[in-house]
């Protein structure tokens, strides 16, 4: 027998710590085009090396280049970029909304607007998102109208949900948000059943999965991705990296494997890691994996590479856990700073054309959050009826629930 000594236990630790100077030299970037583009068909085991690497299509310059870059016209950039301001402007006037007692609660995408935006456009009407709390711009993007979204975060009379949701917890399936769960990781379940149905009904709809870096540390995660392998289930597996899961850094949830993205290879399934602050780069690579999805090639994970550049959420202070300018030091940038600078390169947009647009913009989110706040907030004006609660988890009421709303007054 060997004497090994006494055993100990690694814990990883997030390279800098609140005080010490951020440090992201572990992100190892690859040049904007570098990565190759292979065909939709390409075997997973013969594509490895781009679940290690990053694919970008921007450079530091702003110019779009390689492989992945080409599929959007100019309407359709400048309408992203819009779409990325608005998220940007609807979070910030809800976080306010929160701190003045309106809601009790709010999550912002500060940092990560690409992810979501530019992937809704890679999706037709009728496929269907399992989203987290961190996609709203899969609906800002497809039009979905923000006062409805603002009624649903104050719980007021015309909240769809009918205040049944945590507030950010939306539901709209016209426009392929299917209701986000508080219990992490869930989605990934639900999506892949969904994208099963949608094979054994022959139907042609995909769906997408959504989950967050330390989330993927849930055995839902891993039982999806058994699914998905075994049935080749049209699904496109999203796992957005933004480095922090509350005070927890990606490291924990990652473990051994490398990168998320490399999670998919155990299973078989063709992975790709992907510059997530890229506007271009998100909307080339999500529309590969749905092309595959929809050719019956089966599932696609993408770890979508960005940073949290806000709190957790509004109960949480990341001072407390990481280094104040650590977001200054994110080597990827800003997305909605890279897309305009592309657009400005290109003639499509200016310095003048983007301070307006900012404007206009800020005029629709405060115009929505009069017209939501005539149906009331939290604390003031309408609510849904008590009644509500009862009704929309049985086609039939059962006798005891209503026993129980009558015993309510309702
Ligand atoms: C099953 C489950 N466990 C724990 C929580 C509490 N919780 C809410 S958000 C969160 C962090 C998730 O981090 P990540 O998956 O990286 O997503 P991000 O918030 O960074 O977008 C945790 C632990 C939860 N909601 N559900
Ligand atoms: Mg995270």
């Amino acid at each position: 027998m060997v004497d090994t000594g006494h055993l100990s236990l690694h814990v990883p630790e997030p390279a800098v710590r609140p005080g010490g100077q951020p440090d992201f030299s572990n992100v190892k970037i690859a040049r904007a085009g570098a990565v190759p583009r292979p065909n939709v068909d390409a075997p997973a085991e013969d594509i490895r090396d781009l679940a290690y690497s990053i694919i970008r299509v921007l450079n530091r310059d702003g110019e779009a280049v390689g492989p992945w870059a080409g599929l959007l016209s100019d309407d359709d950039l400048r309408t992203g970029l819009r779409h990325m301001m608005t998220l940007r402007a609807f979070d910030a006037r809800m976080l306010m909304a929160q701190r003045q007692g309106k809601t009790s609660f709010y999550m912002q995408h500060l940092g990560e607007e690409a992810v979501s935006c530019a992937f809704r456009k890679a999706l037709n009407k009728g496929d269907m998102n399992f989203p987290t709390y961190r996609q709203a711009g899969l609906l800002i993007a497809d039009d979905y109208p923000m006062v409805e979204m603002m009624n649903q975060i104050y719980s007021n009379e015309s909240d769809p949900l009918r205040g049944r949701q945590l507030p950010i917890m939306y539901s709209s399936k016209e426009h392929g948000f299917f209701t986000i769960s508080g219990n992490l990781a869930t989605q990934y379940v639900q999506a892949v059943g969904w994208a099963m149905a949608s094979a054994i009904k022959n139907d042609s709809r995909i769906a997408a999965a959504w989950i967050g870096d330390g989330s993927t540390a849930e055995s839902d995660f891993h039982s999806a991705l058994v699914f998905a392998s075994t049935y080749r289930a049209p699904v496109i597996l999203n796992v957005v990296n933004n480095q922090w899961a509350i005070s927890t850094f990606q490291g924990i949830a990652r473990g051994g494997s490398g990168t998320f993205a490399a999670r998919g290879l155990g299973f078989g399934i063709p992975a790709l890691r992907v510059d997530g602050n890229d506007y271009l780069a998100v909307h080339a690579v999500a529309c590969w994996a749905a092309e595959r999805a929809r050719r019956n090639l089966g599932p696609t994970l993408i770890e979508y590479v960005t940073y949290r550049v806000g709190a957790h959420s509004t109960s949480d202070d990341p001072s407390a856990y990481r280094p104040k300018t650590e977001s200054e030091a994110w080597p990827l940038g800003d997305p909605v700073l890279r897309l305009k600078k592309h657009l400005i390169l290109r003639g499509l947009w200016s310095e003048e054309r983007h301070v307006q647009a900012e404007a206009e913009i800020a005029d629709e989110v405060i115009a929505a959050q009069r017209k939501a706040e005539e149906h009331g907030t939290m604390h003031a004006g309408g609510r849904p009826s008590v009644r509500d609660i009862f009704e929309g988890v049985y086609a039939e009421m059962p006798p005891h629930l209503r026993r129980q709303r009558q015993k309510a007054g309702y």
